[in-house]
């Protein structure tokens, strides 16, 4: 049975055409820096968003029209399957993303929940025999149901941090037997509301035991996907304790973990904590923890994470600077964490705006490889920190001086010059990158 009779099999027509169901600038066996698209994006499609996802929001019912809503139940999981496989391959995307409770119904009791979620991964499993998508990652969903109202690790229940320990134990079991290339771990509900009730420090702790426990039993299983960490300042918790990359960064180094976790970088995520995607992706990958992206976009406008499909060709470029800087993603990829707006409501929608997503990323990886390759900003870093290349600045680079010498070298300083930063000048320098990328 076809889920998507009205959507055909979606390819590279390329720029001029008129298809809407078609890749205007992804072209999966185009070469970038050597490099086929396909591989360096690694697209995946996010099973929460796309086939899970019903439209509602604080004010409003669902307003998704879809194929499969005449079910139910676990009827209505194993017909999500079956239509999420059919748009993988008409989409032709290499991967995709989901929660346990995405895929099949969560219940009160723990043991049905597996029971149900075990059925599922067997009808995932022998999908993915023959498909070609695979799975990017799996995760646990640790926020939705009441019982994590007080976080999961962090939770000042004890039974609350054993019952997500069974979650993700599973999670990882699921992982394996599915081949995910990652496991990821977002702390929706990691974090909290007022200190005056919060023991911050046990928190802490317990997040890094579970972590722990988390990286002993992947060993044990042999489970070899790589964990990722997926920083959020906030939204649901007040403040989430994974607030971006650095916070991330310090919380791992202290505890131990840093060798076995990267990042899961979120754009929007990026800018509810007031960075910009590229300045979360750039941290991330000068200390070598760039793992994988949720591709997505927010609205300057509102203050929340309204996870809209990328479309922004300046976002998407300087993202896919730090990707082709960081030599691509490794085992990630880029995961729509996107949903359509509610009021695109047609199953159609789901086709269309995963191309946009697609093509925007196509069209910022070709502009970023330009501009690597002309060397556009690493000349003019270059030039501007040359100051360190010779004389004292070498020796600082060197570790060869010290505040005496230092202090004596200042002593002797005429006048200073600096610099100008250029700035407006390196950003029109971009924009014509942008302008001429596809002028032909
Ligand atoms: C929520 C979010 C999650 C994670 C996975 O903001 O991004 O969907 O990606 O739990
Ligand atoms: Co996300």
């Amino acid at each position: 049975m076809s889920y998507f009779s009205n959507v055909k099999q979606v390819t590279y027509e390329g720029p001029n055409s008129t298809n809407p169901f078609s890749f205007k600038y992804y072209n999966p066996d185009e070469l970038i820096n050597g490099e086929k698209m396909e591989e360096l994006f690694r697209f995946a499609v996010s099973y929460w968003h796309t086939f899970t996802g019903e439209g509602t929001d604080p004010f409003g019912q669902s307003t998704m029209v879809r194929p499969y809503n005449k079910f139910s139940g676990m009827d209505l999981a194993k017909a999500r399957v079956e239509a999420s496989f059919e748009f993988f391959e008409k989409m032709n995307v290499p991967y995709f993303c989901f929660h346990d409770s995405d895929i099949a119904p969560e219940s009160n009791s723990l043991r049905e929940t597996f029971q149900n979620v075990d059925e599922i991964v067997g009808i995932i499993k022998e999908n993915l025999k023959t498909s070609k998508t695979k799975l990017l990652w799996n995760t646990a969903n640790m926020f939705s149901h009441p019982r994590w109202l007080n976080g999961a690790a962090t939770s000042p229940n004890a039974e609350v941090f054993a019952y997500a320990a069974a979650k993700v134990k599973k999670g990882l079991e699921i992982g394996k037997e599915l081949g995910a290339q990652n496991y990821v771990f977002w702390g929706g509900r990691e974090g909290y509301e007022t200190l005056l009730n919060t023991d911050m420090k046990l928190e802490l702790d317990n997040l890094a035991r579970f972590f722990h426990m988390a990286v002993d039993y992947a060993k044990e299983i042999g489970f070899d996907g790589q964990f990722l960490i997926e920083p959020k300042p906030k939204e649901p918790t007040k403040h989430q304790y994974d607030f971006d990359v650095a916070t991330g960064l310090s919380f791992l180094q202290n505890y131990g973990l840093k060798d076995y976790f990267k990042f899961n970088i979120e754009a929007n995520h990026a800018t509810l904590a007031g960075h910009t995607f590229e300045h979360e992706l750039r941290v991330a990958r000068i200390h070598g923890m760039l793992g994988s992206v949720d591709a997505n976009q927010g609205d300057t406008l509102l203050g929340w994470d309204t996870d809209e499909f990328p479309t922004d060709l300046y976002s998407t470029t300087l993202a896919m600077y730090e990707i082709l800087k960081n030599d691509g993603l490794g085992r990630g990829g880029l995961n729509f964490d996107a949903k359509v707006r509610r009021g695109s409501f047609d199953p159609e929608d789901l086709f269309l705006a995963h191309i946009a997503g697609m093509d925007s990323f196509a069209v910022g990886a070709k502009v970023a490889q330009r501009l690597i390759d002309d060397k556009v900003f690493d000349h003019f870093i270059e030039d501007r920190y040359s100051s360190y290349k010779e004389g004292i600045g070498l020796d600082i680079m060197e570790g060869k001086t010290n505040f005496h010498q230092l202090e004596q070298y200042a002593l002797g300083i005429d006048k200073i010059e600096n610099k100008s930063g250029r700035q407006e000048n390196l950003k029109a320098i971009l924009n014509k990158y942008l302008i001429d990328a596809y002028r032909g």
